[in-house]
């Protein structure tokens, strides 16, 4: 049968646990990630002709370089490459949610969204427009009940087809502020020829080291672009200063939450609130 790799990534709390058993049952093992003591639960489905083995990233609210759950979970996005992300989304406290999503979007991995808990955002009446959002996020939206075993065979499905390329959504990227993407732009030019950086994104590393990224500065500091890529990154700064009174990495932070309260106007409606109408 042909083989695919899936990784679940998620907010801690968000049903990662749940799924995973919903879909691997008994079939599963668990390890350490490389060279740090962070659990790595390892498990497999055969489904359709498919054997798809899933990996339980840890339970993570960012990507930042500040704990060792955040960085194995980007370092086995960015260097595993599974052949699809579920991002599993805890349907009930979406905003919260979709900070990991946004860095998902910038680092531009193939990803889709599980919609979880939803028969807990039935029975609250919250609604969901799951096709505005899955513009917005630029991946699938599969709705599903890791409780309930509803919705995994559509999930499965859908995994079949992305990792097959049979489907797709235009990628979506989250733009920043003018000046700021200005800056995102020239820091990823400069990177963007880099051969021995070519595992990466190179906007994904324009963004990281504009939000003064240790681990991500340790990386590209090795490379004669670095001359190039400093002084941007102090005219960025400069930038901010002077249009923004603020710093990029701020800046950063904002436009994040900017685009996650636009989607969340756009595309959910809570209990007893009225939809607002364009007049
Ligand atoms: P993890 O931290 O992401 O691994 O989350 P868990 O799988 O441990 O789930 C956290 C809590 O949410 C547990 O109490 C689960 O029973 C509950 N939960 C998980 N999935 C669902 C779901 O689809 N619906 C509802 N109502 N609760 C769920
Ligand atoms: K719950």
């Amino acid at each position: 049968g042909k083989e695919i790799t899936i990784a679940l990534a998620g907010n801690p709390n968000c049903g990662k646990s749940s799924l995973f058993n919903a879909l691997t049952g008994a079939q599963q093992k668990v390890g350490n990630f490389s060279g740090v003591t962070v659990e790595k639960h390892e498990g497999y489905i055969d489904y359709k002709g498919y054997r798809i083995t899933v990996v339980d990233l840890p339970g993570t609210y960012s990507l930042t370089p500040y704990s060792p759950e955040e960085l194995v979970t980007r370092a086995y996005l960015v260097r595993e490459r599974p052949d699809v992300v579920v991002n599993v989304l805890e349907g009930p406290n979406l905003e919260r949610n979709l900070l990991l999503t946004t860095q998902l979007m910038e680092l531009e991995v193939d990803f889709l969204v599980a919609l979880n808990m939803m028969d807990e955002v039935e029975e609250k009446g919250i609604v969901i427009d799951i096709k505005q959002l899955q513009q917005l996020l630029g991946c699938h939206i599969i709705p599903v009940s890791a409780k309930k075993k509803s919705g995994l065979d559509a999930l499965l499905d859908h995994i079949i087809r992305v990792s097959q390329k049979e489907i797709k959504i235009k990628k979506n990227k989250l733009f920043f502020t003018p000046s700021l993407e200005a800056s995102v732009d020239k820091i990823t030019a400069l990177l963007s020829n880099q051969k021995e950086l070519e595992l990466y994104n190179s906007r994904w590393l324009a963004i990281k080291l504009l939000e003064n990224d240790r681990e991500v500065y340790q990386e590209v500091q090795h490379y004669p672009v670095w001359v190039k890529v400093e002084l941007a990154l102090q005219e960025a700064l400069r930038d901010a200063e002077r249009q923004h009174d603020s710093e990029p990495e701020m800046l950063i932070t904002e436009d994040r939450h900017a685009f996650i309260r636009g989607a969340m106007k756009e595309c959910v409606r809570q209990p007893g609130e009225v939809k607002a109408t364009v007049t």
